[in-house]
Parts: structure tokens; C-alpha cells; sequence
């Protein structure tokens, strides 16, 4: 009985293979588009210049350290800005032309600014290792 069923369904497998040759190519590149979108490689450097982060959406890597060059000559921080409570990292006052740092915390979505200019603003991804 069990074979009778396996037989059947084979049967039917191997019909629809040889019909479906026109589909299979119609079918194609929708398989491409899906594949296409992928997040953006993780960066191990946020620079700063000209008063911007650059990326100013950056991808990079839990537990990470992550450099950041000031490439202006005003002091700037990098820091995490949180809905609530205390920032996650910050890497503290980065005097012109030096750099700084911070440690990617553990994944998802940080809002970052300076705490120096407040209206320099960015965002941070970070994903598991
Ligand atoms: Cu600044």
C-alpha cells in the first residue's frame, strides 16, 4: 500500500518535471531578486568629517572594536543615544585629528550622536558574530 503511494506520488513528481521547463525558466529570476537585498559588510572604522559620521548608517560586528578617526580638527564623541537610561559605548571626547573607539555591543539598532554637537546623528547596526 505504502509502496502503491510512493509510486503514485513519483509518478506524479516526474509529470510535472517535464512539463515545467517553460516555468522553471519564468521562475528563475524571481529566485535572483529574492537573493539581491543583503545588509551591507560590517566596517571595523566610523570616521568623522566635516561634522557627519561616514557611514552615517554603519553594519558592524558584536564585540567589534570599531575606530574611530576624528578627521576634523573640533573635537567630536561618538555616542550611543538611548531611548532610556545610560549609553551602551561611547568613546568619550576625540580631540581633532586623534581617534577614539568603542566596542560594539551586542546585536540590534543604536541610535549614535555627538554628545559635543548634538545634531550630528547616525545609526548603527550591529550583528552577531
Ligand atoms: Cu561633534
Amino acid at each position: 500500500m505504502r509502496k502503491a503511494i510512493l509510486a503514485a506520488l513519483l509518478g506524479a513528481a516526474l509529470l510535472a518535471g517535464c512539463g515545467s521547463d517553460d516555468d522553471m525558466t519564468t521562475r528563475e529570476p524571481k529566485t535572483n531578486t529574492a537573493a539581491a537585498p543583503s545588509a551591507a559588510a560590517p566596517v571595523d572604522t566610523i570616521r568623522i568629517k566635516d561634522f557627519e559620521f561616514q557611514p552615517s548608517r554603519a553594519t558592524v560586528t558584536a564585540g567589534q572594536k570599531i575606530s574611530v578617526p576624528n578627521e576634523d580638527s573640533a573635537p567630536h564623541t561618538l555616542t550611543h543615544e538611548p531611548t532610556s537610561g545610560e549609553p551602551l559605548f561611547d568613546t568619550g571626547t576625540v580631540r581633532g585629528e586623534q581617534t577614539g573607539s568603542f566596542s560594539a555591543p551586542k546585536p540590534g539598532t543604536y541610535n549614535i550622536f555627538c554628545d559635543i554637537h548634538p545634531f550630528m546623528k547616525g545609526e548603527i547596526e550591529v550583528v552577531a558574530s
